[in-house]
């Protein structure tokens, strides 16, 4: 008995999936969306190792040289715990609820929400400013926006209602609205996606210091499912590498009040205990979630934001990657660089993943990412029928 309907019943199989086929290839490119995002600046007390005092690196207890950076005394140094102010997701304009952050971006840490989007879409961003005292901003890379979404102040002509975005008060709520036109999107010779930053800019300096930034994720169009995942890529993982100035944060006063009231804020040796060489916020080995497969299609988005100090060369154990049609297991980042890599890694374990830089290794920018065998997937899906 046929299984087919009619009118189709008259035609072989053959045909029909051939005409499925041609349905699905000229099918419209998925529609633009206007996608919004709610997002507020807050204080947390960040630890950028979690671990202390044992170092995950090497399973044993830190020694004196992780010590300038994370030994904390009551006295003369802050230690591994600051205050710092960044962005999180709501679920909604009530700003009540943060918005659960999956597994899959547990390892953002510090870094705000991915804003996502595909090319032809509009983005909306509520802000709110939920700190106590400091003026916020978001201003974007990389996508369209007029003056009144660019979220820097400066002589630029602008009055009135093209000035509000420049400061968002505390308790403030400010709608910025981004395009993403072609030019926003990736180029041909881009992969499906790419990234760009986005950071509070009232003083740029200072706001990212003290922790307000996060990515932008944006893919050609018809690149993204229904559910929002970017199609013929299994995982994505991005990682902002900076050193973070705390003596340049707006929390400078607080953290010394609290954690070192006994000490100069001019001291070199408690200056440099402050510069936090970090990768999502944490420093030895504290980066957690980059967890994959064998065999998968992983995206590495990498980003650098800082001075002169953060020129960092991201460098993989164990695996290699593509970067621009190139090979590498080593790439380049300057200050604000955006760079999309793609791995499929073919070799499971744990395996280093650190800046190469000899001054930032010893300061703490090191991480670990594991592969897990592609067999355990396979034994899996023998046993229950699924993965
Ligand atoms: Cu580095």
């Amino acid at each position: 008995m046929s299984t087919f309907d009619p009118p189709f019943r008259f035609l072989p199989r053959p045909a029909l999936l051939l005409g499925a086929f041609i349905l699905l290839s000229f099918a419209p490119p998925s529609r633009a969306e206007l996608r919004t995002y709610y997002i507020a600046a807050e204080e947390v007390l960040w630890d950028y190792a979690p671990s202390y005092p044992v170092d995950p690196m090497h399973g044993t207890e830190f020694g004196d040289k992780e010590k300038v950076f994370l030994e904390g005394n009551e006295k003369d140094r802050i230690g591994h715990r600051y205050y710092k102010t960044h962005f999180v997701e709501y679920t909604d304009a009530a700003f009540a609820t943060p918005k659960p952050r999956g597994p899959e971006w547990l390892h953002l840490g510090l870094l705000g929400p991915v804003i996502r989007g595909s090319v032809g879409d509009t983005i909306k961003v509520v802000l709110k400013n939920k700190t106590d005292n400091l003026p916020v901003s978001l201003h974007p890379h990389g996508l369209f926006y007029r003056k009144n979404s660019e979220g820097t102040h400066y002589n630029d002509g602008t009055l009135g209602a093209d000035k509000a975005d420049d400061h968002v008060a505390p308790g403030q709520i400010y709608t910025y609205t981004w395009e993403v036109p072609e030019r926003a999107g990736p180029a041909p010779e881009d992969q499906s996606s790419i990234v760009w930053l986005y950071h509070s800019h009232v003083d740029e300096t200072a706001d990212t210091n003290t922790g307000l930034v996060g990515p932008i994720i944006i893919s050609r169009k018809g690149e993204l499912d229904a559910k929002g995942k970017l199609r013929g890529i299994d995982r994505e993982f991005v990682v902002l590498f900076s050193v973070f100035d705390e003596n340049k944060s707006l929390l400078l006063e607080k953290n010394m009040e609290e954690f070192a009231p006994r000490i100069d804020p001019d001291d070199a040796e408690f200056q440099e205990s402050n510069r936090m060489h970090a990768m999502n916020g944490y420093v030895y080995g504290n980066l957690p979630g980059l967890t994959m497969r064998e065999g998968e299609k992983v995206r590495w988005y990498q980003l650098a934001l800082g001075t002169e100090v953060d020129l960092h060369t991201p460098h993989w154990h164990g695996n290699t990657l593509t970067s621009d049609g190139h090979r590498i297991d080593v790439l380049n980042l300057l200050p604000a660089t955006h760079a999309t890599v793609d791995m499929t890694p073919d070799n499971p374990g744990v395996w280093m993943y650190h800046c190469h830089v000899n001054d930032h290794i010893e300061a703490g920018m090191m991480a670990a990412y594991t592969v897990l065998p592609k067999s355990d997937k396979v034994a899996a899906k023998g046993k229950t029928g699924k993965q």
